[in-house]
């Protein structure tokens, strides 16, 4: 089998969950064709990424799925892009709100995300699953993990990507959206399916 690695977060921003690592923890063991290695990463600059790499480089995974909370979005977003940029407008879970700094001095600017994040959002899209592209990760921790996973596995074969789920239902009051639990580990299946 293919080996997946594939990782949430944890809360942060006074949540006492992360819709990222709720989900990951419902996933099955086997999707497809790839056993899945699951990892929590913290909310941390520089740290969740070190975890990610060091994880990576003793399991060899074909393929790197990174989860992460977006609070205000309706649906599964695959990201397209991971940006040089780190650019807080809250503190990480230690505190560090760096502004206008890149991930890894002297990188490009950006990266495309190497997983076929269209066939994901198809797969998705052909189930009724509310979902779309995204062109922007952000600059917080979850673009770091990104960013840093699409420098460091630039030329291999292992393809990376990241997806940004909603919040669920009970984290939210009136006019936020949101989708359940049930529904995002039905997105990400036949995501992960169409990988
Ligand atoms: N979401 C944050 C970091 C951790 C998470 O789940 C982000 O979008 O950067």
């Amino acid at each position: 089998m293919k080996k997946l690695l594939i990782t949430g977060f944890d809360p942060f921003d006074g949540e006492t969950v992360n819709t990222s690592w709720e989900a990951v923890k419902l996933l099955a063991d086997e999707i497809g064709p790839y056993r899945l290695t699951k990892l929590q990463l913290p909310t941390v600059f520089g740290k969740a990424a070190d975890l990610l790499l060091d994880a990576a480089k003793s399991l060899q995974p074909d393929a790197i799925l990174c989860l992460g909370q977006a609070g205000g979005r309706k649906g599964i977003t695959p990201e397209v892009v991971g940006i040089n940029l780190r650019e807080a407008r809250i503190p990480d879970n230690q505190g560090n709100q760096p502004q206008n700094v890149p991930v890894v001095e002297g990188g490009p600017a950006a990266y495309f995300a190497t997983l076929p994040v269209r066939a994901m959002v198809s797969a998705m899209e052909a189930a009724q699953i509310p979902c779309g592209l995204s062109y922007s990760a952000g600059a917080f921790v979850c673009n770091d993990v990104l960013y840093s996973a699409l420098h460091h596995f630039q030329g291999t074969s292992t393809q990376v990507g990241f997806v940004h789920v909603p919040f669920l239902p009970e984290q939210v009051g009136d006019g936020v959206p949101s989708m359940t639990l049930q529904d995002i580990v039905r997105g990400l299946m036949l995501a992960i399916h169409a990988m």
